[in-house]
């Protein structure tokens, strides 16, 4: 399992601080920009990204909760984006030339589902795409519980990968914590995201939250995390 960290949970005070120790230890960051249409909230603009990314050391996706997602893709790849997320239910009629684009702009493709779109809604963008990632939440905050209906919709992404012989990445964005590990990992998800329950709620330390983290991740799932483990 990898791990990507919610810099929306993080303390923004202290954000350039809390990256430059979460490099030992995340695989990726995870920048949640909300509209204040598509998600019910706003948060991180481009410009704040793009002050932050210069300290991470790790790929920064950007998670894009906006409904016109086609403007943001050029501010966005110039902040910094390694993968550019939009959302499926934001797509319509330009879900191939958004892909298409984001390629274009040097970045990674990503694409989010909610949890009450059906998996058959994204097969046919599957094959131009990085980063498939499922909302285990609804959008628009941190905090909220698990929606365990999601998860026979990742098992079905994992089946599908394997019967076409793609390879995108399977990430889980909501509430991933020592309650749900064991069910996201159960499904096959490859990235789990931590937020607050995950991680920052665990300590002020973050190199103590990591090692918190690690051990409620262990002792849910029964095995060590692998890859990129530090203490
Ligand atoms: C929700 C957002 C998520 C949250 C994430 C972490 O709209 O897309 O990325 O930041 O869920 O928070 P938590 O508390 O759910 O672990
Ligand atoms: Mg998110």
């Amino acid at each position: 399992t990898k791990f990507a960290v919610s810099l929306m949970c993080m303390d923004f005070a202290n954000a350039a601080r809390q990256i430059t120790v979460l490099n030992r230890y995340a695989d990726s960051y995870h920048f949640d920009v909300m509209d204040g249409h598509f998600a019910p909230n706003l948060a991180l603009s481009p410009d704040w990204i793009k002050a932050l990314t210069p300290y991470s050391t790790v790929r920064n996706e950007v998670h894009l909760m906006a409904e016109d997602p086609g403007r943001w893709l050029e501010p966005l790849a110039e902040a910094g984006a390694d993968v550019i997320s939009p959302h499926i239910e934001t797509l319509h009629a330009n879900a191939f030339r958004t892909m298409n684009r984001i390629r274009e702009l040097g970045c990674g493709t990503g694409l989010v589902v909610n949890p009450m779109t059906p998996f058959e809604d994204v097969k046919m963008v599957l094959p131009r795409v990085d980063l498939l990632t499922f909302m285990t939440v609804d959008v628009g905050f941190a905090g909220q519980p698990f929606i365990d209906e999601v998860l026979d919709k990742i098992r079905e992404a994992v089946e599908y990968r394997q019967e076409h012989g793609l390879d995108y990445e399977i990430q889980i964005d909501g509430h991933c914590f020592e309650g749900t590990f064991a069910k996201a990992h159960a499904s096959g998800a490859d990235t789990l995201i931590l937020g607050n329950a995950g991680l920052f709620s665990l300590s002020d330390d973050l190199d103590v939250a990591w090692g918190k983290m690690l051990d409620n991740y262990e002792r849910a799932v029964g095995e060590p995390a692998g890859e990129k483990v530090c203490r």
